[in-house]
């Protein structure tokens, strides 16, 4: 590797810092005040398009040059980088003048590129995509290569997305870091040199973003701007989803369906797994197992369920198979350098790979769900193996398989971990052109920075162990500190045999995760919510309806979401920055920044010890109150997982349901947390196609001060209905009397303590409700 040496001259025109070094050219640009773009590009070398970055006109920046004898220093309001002449090393200032970690210096060799910097003790690294592990990523060294790769253990890192994006912390003091690179990237965070990070990437050239924070709110909402933010799914997709590799024939798809509606274990979607298929070739069916698919598909949505196909990339290679034949004549398989078609093993036997780096490729493979979604009704998709996996010794494709527009192309290695993304943009947009008015749903396994524009990502094949449900919560978390808060896991464990308590307290979990869907492989035990017995199916069917009961909650976050870019699972540490007790805290989580939920991971476990950071917290069952910081043990029955809600939150929940849109009376239940002041926004629309950006949603203001709540009229351009309006005022002490625009109103004191005002008329207009405590 040659490090970048002396600055032989510079330029600074239309916003870039454009430095000569000896073989190397380096540019600096500010998109925004707070966001440094620097690429280091060896002569001779070309660059390719990013998939990640969207393509965007940015502000203009106030940058301001200063030529000093040793260094150069290019500023904005927000961030100073400062270029050392001899040799070139770059230093990087935050708003309040002090070094973001420490001095970075770039080198690069024959298909490699590296950035180090200096990593102060005090800096704690966070995001890197799905890596196993806790929060804080410091001492370890991980490798971005997307695997399928089942051992989701601290020895086996490269895992199924490849996120080389990460956060430095020092207190509450945040910058970030893009290396946008689709090769092979490997870090080594402190780990060999305890005060150095370095990345270095089997790419030709360095194209890395710097964020500067300071907040690492500041961080992620840059981060999202540049990469994309999640689109807000339809309502449905945020329900229990039920699973199995593999429900065939139909009979037993139908079967499955039918327990979940006469258990009452809400649902709302069914999924297909690979056996539906004709000898595994995508986009078709075999009709021995579903000899009807168009008619299964209309009774489950009868009965009110989805269904989800699974659609993999390798294409079977068969001479009489449209798909594989369309394929080849429009030139879209990737293919070695002779040109000879690059063919390997996967479900289908040998297939061939579509190149989703190509346009023309991803457009017909959008179209090829045609069939699926516009005439059997398939109202998502699931793609699978998108790594891509392939069964061989190296679990890919080789590295001499070419890829790339023509004129263009490039070896698979250098744009490997961009399939899944590209697999998933050719599906998402098109879903999005067959059914303009629906709001694609698409899960993916594999993906790069960006994924969250177009899937919601599970995390691949885990295991019904204690040791992965441990793993959930930090492998989640840090996909939201990644950009993409549409996660979860299969809930019960994918390989392996699950068993009733593990289940219950997956299932607990599984609850509160932005993706809700049981799942498990071939040859395992039932892991049906009532495959355990009766007591472990209460449990199952208890949390899944507080799921169903907490949608408008968790629907008004997924809004949130999509609008800033920030997770709705979150760590502490977003919230509470500058509590050092959170800085690896990853055994409980908040769902937006009210909801703590404190899942139990070990079995015979009858109580856990809960953190409580700074304020009030209410105990969700019992109503008991606690003052944090503090350290409590909360009692953890098999049937009770500990959940606390800040004094100041205002959750909006709805009734059971058996499904999203199951007709049934529309009633809105605010569960008011009383003990600090609070404020919530709720967003509402119909859950499903895009009126919403045209004005078609509402937005009710609720606002809390003291016992005082004053709830405003819905505004915007949908009108929701509520033939119940409920409010449940938990109470730093007694109520003893309530009051509606200063009038009398009956409230009763519920089990939990909550005082209860049912209204039934009125119930979108604007009112206050006023609590009389005392105690
Ligand atoms: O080689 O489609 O992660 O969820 O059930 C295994 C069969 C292929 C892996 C996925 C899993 C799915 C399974 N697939």
């Amino acid at each position: 590797m040659l490090p970048v040496g002396s600055l032989l001259d510079y330029d600074f025109a239309a916003g870039t810092l454009t430095l000569r070094t000896a073989g190397a050219q380096l540019s600096l640009r500010f998109l925004a005040p707070d966001l440094l773009r620097i690429t280091l590009l060896p002569e001779g070398r070309q660059m390719r398009p990013s998939v990640a970055v969207l393509p965007r006109q940015w502000d203009d920046v106030q940058v301001r040059l200063d030529e000093g004898e040793e260094a150069l220093r290019l500023a904005t309001p927000a961030m100073t980088v400062e270029v050392g002449r001899d040799p070139v090393r770059l230093r990087f200032y935050g708003r309040d003048g002090r070094l973001l970690a420490g001095e970075a210096s770039l080198s690069w060799g024959e298909g490699a590129v590296a950035w180090e910097q200096v990593a102060p003790p005090e800096v704690r690294y966070y995001g890197f995509g799905q890596k196993p592990g806790f929060l804080d990523r410091r001492g370890r060294a991980m490798t971005h290569w997307a695997t399928d790769e089942s051992l989701h253990t601290p020895d086996h890192d490269a895992l199924y997305q490849a996120i080389p994006f990460h956060i430095g912390m020092e207190g509450g003091r945040a910058h970030g870091l893009f290396v946008d690179s689709t090769a092979r990237v490997r870090y080594d965070v402190a780990k060999e040199r305890a005060d150095r990070l370095r990345i270095l990437a089997d790419d030709d050239y360095l194209d890395a973003y710097l964020f500067a924070g300071p907040a690492i709110k500041d961080v992620l909402a840059r981060y999202t701007e540049l990469t994309g933010r999640m689109e807000l799914p339809p309502l449905w997709a945020l329900g229990y989803h039920q699973c199995r590799y593999t429900y065939f024939p139909e009979a037993r798809v139908r079967e499955v369906a039918a327990e979940l509606r006469r258990r009452e274990i809400p649902c709302d979607a069914v999924w297909l797994d690979i056996d539906y298929m004709d000898g595994y070739r995508v986009f078709t069916w075999d009709r021995e197992r579903f000899p009807d698919p168009k008619q299964m598909v209309a009774d489950l949505r009868e009965q009110g369920f989805r269904t989800v196909t699974i659609v993999d990339p390798g294409v079977k290679v068969d001479a009489r198979y449209p798909v594989f034949r369309e394929g080849v004549a429009g030139n879209h398989f990737i293919c070695h350098a002779d040109g000879e078609l690059c063919i390997d093993n996967v479900w289908p036997g040998r297939s061939a790979f579509p190149d989703f780096t190509r346009a023309a490729t991803r457009r017909w493979w959008g179209d090829l769900h045609r069939e699926f979604v516009n005439d059997l009704g398939i109202a998502g998709i699931w793609n699978d193996m998108n790594e891509p996996a392939v069964f061989n010794e190296r679990k890919t494709l080789p590295p001499t398989a070419v890829q790339g527009e023509d004129g263009a192309r490039v070896g698979h290695d250098r744009v490997h971990n961009a399939y899944g993304l590209l697999m998933a943009q050719a599906t998402h947009e098109g879903l999005r052109r067959l059914q303009p008015d629906r709001r694609p749903f698409l899960l993916t396994r594999s993906g790069y920075a960006g994924i969250q524009r177009y899937a919601a990502v599970w995390m691949g094949d885990n295991h019904s162990w204690w040791e992965h449900l441990l793993t959930t919560v930090p492998i989640l978390l840090g996909m939201g500190l990644s950009g993409v808060p549409f996660v979860g896991t299969d809930i019960g464990g994918f390989q392996g045999d699950c068993d009733g308590e593990l289940f219950a307290r997956w299932v607990q979990l599984g609850a509160f995760l932005p993706f809700c869907r049981n799942h498990a492989a071939m040859g395992t035990v039932d892991q049906e919510p009532w495959a355990f017995g009766p007591e472990v199916e209460e449990i199952a069917r208890r949390y899944i309806q507080l799921r169903y009961r907490l949608l408008p909650f968790l629907y008004n976050e997924f809004y949130k979401s999509s609008q800033t870019g920030l997770p709705v699972m979150r760590p502490l540490l977003l919230e509470y920055p500058d509590d050092p007790e959170t800085a690896n805290l990853s055994d409980q989580f908040l769902l937006g920044e009210d909801l703590l939920v404190c899942p139990v991971y070990q079995p015979g476990a009858t109580a856990r010890m809960v953190y409580l950071p700074a304020g009030e917290w209410v105990d969700f069952w019992t109503g008991a109150r606690h003052r944090g910081p503090a350290r409590i043990v909360a009692e953890a029955p098999l049937e009770r997982m500990p959940l606390y809600v800040r004094a100041g939150a205002i959750l909006p929940m709805g009734p059971v349901r058996q499904w999203t849109d199951q007709p049934a009376p529309a009633e809105l239940t605010l569960q008011v947390y009383a003990g600090a002041d609070g404020a919530l926004d709720l967003y509402e629309d119909e859950g499903e196609g895009y009126a919403y950006r045209d004005g078609g949603y509402a937005i009710t203001p609720v606002r809390l001060s003291g016992t005082r709540l004053r709830i405003g009229a819905p505004e915007g351009g949908y009108r929701p209905t509520r033939d119940r309006l409920v409010v449940r005022f938990f109470a730093p002490g007694r109520v003893v009397a309530a009051e509606r625009d200063g009038r009398p109103v009956t409230f009763r004191t519920a089990a939990d303590g909550a005082a209860e005002v049912v209204l039934t008329e009125g119930t979108t207009d604007a009112c206050e409700l006023s609590f009389r405590v005392e105690g």
